[in-house]
């Protein structure tokens, strides 16, 4: 946890110029797009600045002279530069936005395959919210440095430059009266930076926290209501939500003595202008244009330089979620593939387990020393207590995890020699918790494989018993899936699970039975679907059901990590070990339902 908070509070620089090489080079396939939005700012920065030096040209060269045509004229130019100025900068807005979505659509793609490829590992340690926030929020950001940020920065630089090509050009002792406030202007934005850097952390901070109290509260929000914690909750949520805002309150604050202190500066810098250069045109060293020309000059000075730290802040941001981004992206917490993998083929089912140690965490074995075989076609149980690594053993099969010591075969092959894909093609797994996604029943069936026809959904489903209750819904195999299945019972979300293993028509059997408890009449329904998706296959079933253990050709005894017993139900119980205490615990007062 500690170490994901620290992700939030990636600070950063404001530029980094190795993050900012790997930012460019995802605008690289769109060049063509950053040329024209430079040469697009250019002319959108001379334009407004051209207008008071027209203004100077009206005052001195036509209002002096009375020339009304040429102030005609003016006055055209002065039209022609505001409709071109609209024109250009409807397009520069047009193809920067275009740019910066396409970048970030790249982007967002980009982490969600890196996100799909990570090993359950990484899951187990990574919040799913802080997730989320990376391919969204994080992403956001990067788009308003993308779109508005660096190219306006652009337009901001050459707007100064021409106000100053332009102030030179008519008057430099002006130009430097005008431009001394600069270098108070210059320590005051530095200061302001710091000031909100900070601040800006400790708002990252506080909003962090907010967000994993919210992610955590929702996802345990039975919990909360089923023991009336809400008024609980409820002030430690406002005591959270009151940091963030005092944050919030204190980063405003910088800004809201910043910006008025800017205003002040651009007042005094037209006191100047007014002190200095009236004086001039009250000696006749400078013309009554230029004096009006400067007065607009400084007026138009202030925008970009007020805006330009703004930029700061927009660069800053997008440089901490790039620092949080590629972080995710170089995450290598992956279930190595081998380079040159062993093909799967015709697999008749065979497993075993050689001298196989396993841990989560480096040192800490769940798994100790397992060994054992089961043949192709057999149904094998894993009875043990709670903790005692029946669903590792499942993890491991799957590859979901890598193990440390040992090895394990199907067939005869070593499966870590075997791409995953290939593997799992091979094994289906239903899962204790049911996991269902938003789409109808068919597609949760069949899990959107293009395989697997409308024919072959609706027999796994009727194999299994669930095609009664699903003819039954309004909407048939077409129904849709609400919120991970919340308008089904626990028994029709099995069932739907057990048809989709089913549809796969699997080699190899995986099934981690669930423990809570359902009616009768579904208890029938289950045994029985349980029946069929065993038969003619490999299965390792995790079993809490007196039945399924019964039935088996081998149960296998976990203990505390270890395999302490492998025997049939029969042969177990003589041995008066482990099994028969945990049989006299746990599943004798079992009532074993005669399905038939
Ligand atoms: N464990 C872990 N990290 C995980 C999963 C489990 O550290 N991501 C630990 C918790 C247990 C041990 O591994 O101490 C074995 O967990 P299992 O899930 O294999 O236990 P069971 O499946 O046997 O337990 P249950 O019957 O409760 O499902
Ligand atoms: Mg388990």
């Amino acid at each position: 946890m500690s170490d994901h908070r620290k992700d939030d509070e990636i600070l950063g620089k404001a530029y980094d110029a190795k993050l900012m090489r790997r930012l460019l080079s995802y605008v690289k396939p769109y060049k063509g797009y950053v040329t024209l939005a430079i040469l697009l700012n250019i002319v959108v920065a001379i334009l407004p600045s051209v207008r008071p030096y027209l203004t100077k040209i009206a005052i001195d060269d036509y209002i002096a002279n009375k020339d009304f045509d040429g102030l005609i004229t003016i006055a055209a130019l002065l039209l022609g530069t505001l409709l071109s100025q609209a024109v250009v900068q409807y397009f520069l807005t047009y193809f920067t936005e275009l740019m910066g979505q396409k970048i970030i659509f790249d982007i967002r793609v980009q982490l969600f395959r890196h996100v799909e490829r990570l090993a359950l590992k990484f899951f187990d340690k990574t919040p799913i919210g802080r997730i989320v926030t990376r391919v969204t929020n994080d992403v956001e950001s990067l788009n308003e440095m993308f779109s508005s940020g660096i190219v306006s920065v652009f337009s901001d630089i050459f707007v100064i430059i021409w106000i100053f090509f332009f102030m030179f050009t008519m008057s430099w002792d002006l130009a430097l009266v005008t431009l001394s406030v600069i270098p108070i202007l210059f320590y005051a934005t530095f200061l302001f930076r710091k000031k909100v850097r900070e601040a800006y952390r400790d708002v990252r901070y506080h909003l962090a926290r907010l967000n994993s109290y919210m992610q955590e509260h929702i996802t345990g929000m039975n919990v909360v209501q089923l023991f009336s914690k809400e008024e609980e909750e409820l002030k430690k949520f406002s005591s959270i939500n009151n940091d963030y805002k005092n944050a919030n309150i204190r980063s405003v604050f910088y800004y809201a003595i910043f910006f008025p202190f800017v205003e002040l500066l651009s007042a005094i810098s037209i006191g100047l202008i007014i002190w200095y250069g009236g004086g001039e045109v009250v000696q006749n060293t400078l013309t009554l244009g230029v004096l009006i020309a400067f007065l607009q000059y400084t007026e138009m000075f202030w925008r970009p330089v007020r805006d330009l730290s703004e930029k700061y802040n927009i660069l800053q941001t997008a440089m901490a979620s790039s620092e949080r981004i590629f972080k995710l992206l170089d995450d290598k917490t992956f279930v190595k593939n081998p380079e040159n993998p062993v093909k799967l083929e015709n697999v008749k089912g065979e497993i075993e387990f050689k001298n196989v140690w396993f841990a989560y965490n480096p040192g800490e074995y769940v798994l100790k020393d397992i060994s054992f075989k089961i043949n192709a076609g057999e149904t094998a149980a894993i009875v043990g207590a709670t903790g005692a690594g029946k669903t590792s053993i499942i993890n491991i099969l799957t590859r979901f995890y890598d193990i440390e010591k040992g090895a394990i075969f199907i067939d005869g092959v070593d499966i870590s020699k075997v791409d995953k894909r290939d593997l799992r093609r091979y094994i289906s797994v239903v899962l204790q918790d049911v996991y269902l996604f938003s789409g109808t029943i068919k597609s949760n069936i069949s899990l959107g494989s293009g395989e697997i026809t409308e024919e072959q959904i609706i027999n796994a489903a009727k194999t299994v018993g669930a095609h009664d209750f699903i003819m039954k819904l309004p909407g048939k195999y077409d129904e849709i899936v609400k919120e991970k299945g919340a308008t089904l019972s626990v028994g029709q979300k099995q069932l739907i699970s057990f048809a989709r293993a089913l549809a796969y028509n699997p080699k190899i059997l995986i099934l981690d039975e669930a423990t809570s408890s359902i009616d009768t009449e579904t208890e029938i329904l289950i045994q029985k679907a349980i029946e069929e998706l065993l038969r003619g296959r490999t299965s390792i079933v995790i079993a809490h059901r007196l039945s399924t253990i019964q039935n088996a050709d081998k149960i296998l005894v976990m203990h505390k990590g270890e395999l302490k017993e492998v025997g049939t139900h029969q042969e177990l119980l003589a041995r008066k070990g482990i099994y028969y205490k945990l049989y006299q615990l746990q599943y004798k007062d079992q009532e074993v339902i005669k399905s038939n």
